[in-house]
């Protein structure tokens, strides 16, 4: 077992159970022009953590670990788009609608794709959810169980949104969830914090927090006493 340094408390993880889900970080909420930016966003916050994202995510490939991707999106017939998140917003682009980038959150278009230095490698997973939490309509948690996953790490955007839905969700079925808090990032700064205190609180109601920093040490360390 790891041992983490992490609050409310120190989080414990063993490689062979664990795995990295790295919540949708596509060009639709991350540049302009994406759906992200037709509700008014500024796209720029999320820009900011795609270094400290792609070294997490490097970490995991060195070490051999499991890695997961999330895309949020619809097939292009919209069939599993409730029409109410269609209205949602009342966006200068609702989804389904061509932008700058192809049909806004449509799964295979432009837009939609993870960004190329965040992309998914060979033996890799990414999944398409057509909602904010990634347990809802995908078809993951058999693929976890049979893979014997028991520990999630999540990164990604937004924090208070796509994570923390698919956080609470996870936690619901059992795993252990920990958030690298540099790793994620809200359009409202106010939000993320607010996200990561929500998680924290009563004794880790919803999982763990730690920076990037405290998990690489971690793993250092781990391998010096083994
Ligand atoms: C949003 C997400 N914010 N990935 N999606 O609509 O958090």
């Amino acid at each position: 077992m790891i041992s983490v340094p992490a609050r409310p408390y120190p989080y414990s993880l063993d490689p062979a159970r664990t795995a990295l889900v790295v919540i949708d970080m596509q060009r639709d909420f991350i540049e302009k022009g994406g759906f992200g930016d037709s509700l008014g966003n500024d796209v720029a916050r999320l820009e900011a953590i795609v270094p400290t994202v792609a070294a997490l995510i490097d970490l995991f490939r060195r070490e051999g670990w499991l890695v997961i991707h999330t895309r949020e999106a619809h097939k292009p017939d919209l069939s599993d788009c409730p029409p109410a998140k269609i209205r949602r917003g009342n966006p200068s682009l609702k989804i389904g609608e061509a932008g700058a980038m192809g049909r806004l959150l449509i799964s295979g278009e432009p837009g939609n794709a993870i960004l190329p230095a965040l992309a998914p490698i060979a033996g890799e997973i990414a999944i398409d959810k057509p909602g904010k939490g990634m347990f809802y309509a995908t078809g993951i948690e058999a693929v976890l169980e049979e893979r014997g996953i028991t520990h999630l790490v999540f990164a990604g955007v937004t924090t208070e949104v796509c994570v923390q839905t698919s956080m609470r969700e996870a936690n619901d079925r059992g795993y252990e969830c920990l958030l690298i808090e540099d790793a994620t990032e809200s359009y409202f700064a106010n939000f993320k914090q607010g996200a990561i205190e929500m998680i924290v609180a009563q004794g880790g109601i919803v999982g763990w927090v730690a920076p990037l920093a405290a998990l690489k040490t971690a793993v250092a360390q781990a391998k010096v006493e083994a």
